[in-house]
């Protein structure tokens, strides 16, 4: 297996696919999915512009959909929900369908939505997203990190590099032997440098700080810096929709 890392959608390579595509966004739009699936939503659907949001959520039955997103960190206006991983709980979103659009996360997503298999990672879904990757056979792999606004982001390449070590650890193989390129490389070091204490280098971050900066957020930075604490692969069952499979 070779998984190669892509820090932003913008890294995404223009031609070609890989077997699998995972995309991560820690902070926080995979790990509020991964929650939301978890906690019995029925869907994600996933959008990078808020136009073609309104007009799928409007096609969905009032009582069974909830439309989530942020710009910037802040809920959008007219929403039912924000973009937080422990507003999504089974009280709110069991049964219902969520459309999300976020700054980052919901562009990466769409970036890779052709790729034959598109799943999506945080800290809190490591081992399961390794596992599936190893019995799906993947023999080439892109991770896809969300970044901020074309720009890199630590915590995704943090994540990226814990799934890096998660995969070779169930392989039982070298870590380096998996890497695709060095942005792999580098992401995998940057976990060894961070394992034990994740929850810091998420606040160290710029997203980060700028969450911190908008409010207290802290158990929303317990909750995405929590390791394997969930054992579900959001994936997606037909473009821009996510669900448990
Ligand atoms: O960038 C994104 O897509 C979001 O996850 C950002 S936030 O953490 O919700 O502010």
């Amino acid at each position: 297996m070779k998984i190669q890392y892509c820090p932003t959608p913008e890294a995404v390579p223009s031609s070609g696919q890989p077997d699998a595509a995972v995309v991560i966004d820690v902070l926080r739009a995979t790990t509020t999915m991964g929650w939301a699936l978890h906690n019995g939503a029925t869907a994600v659907h996933v959008f990078a512009q808020l136009d073609a949001l309104q007009r799928a959520a409007g096609a969905a039955p009032p009582d069974k959909r909830l439309l989530a997103g942020e710009r910037g960190g802040q809920r959008l206006e007219g929403f039912d929900l924000g973009n937080s991983p422990v507003a999504v709980t089974p009280a709110v979103v069991e049964g219902k369908q969520l459309f999300l659009s976020t700054t980052n996360g919901t562009r990466a997503l769409e970036r890779v939505q052709a790729a034959p298999h598109v799943l999506t990672c945080s800290l809190n879904n490591l081992e399961a997203v390794a596992e599936r990757l190893q019995t799906g056979a993947v023999g080439h792999g892109w991770i896809v990190g969300s970044g901020w606004e074309g720009g890199y982001s630590l915590e995704d390449s943090l994540a990226a590099g814990a799934l890096l070590h998660t995969m070779a650890a169930a392989l039982g193989s070298n870590p380096h032997h998996l890497c695709g390129n060095d942005e792999m490389i580098a992401a995998g070091a940057l976990w060894q440098v961070w394992r034990e204490k994740p929850e810091a280098c998420l606040r160290l971050a710029t997203h980060g700080q700028r969450l911190q900066r908008l409010g207290n957020h802290d158990a929303d930075f317990r909750c995405c810096a929590a390791v394997n604490s969930l054992a579900v692969v959001p994936t997606q069952t037909h473009p821009g929709m996510f669900q448990l499979v």
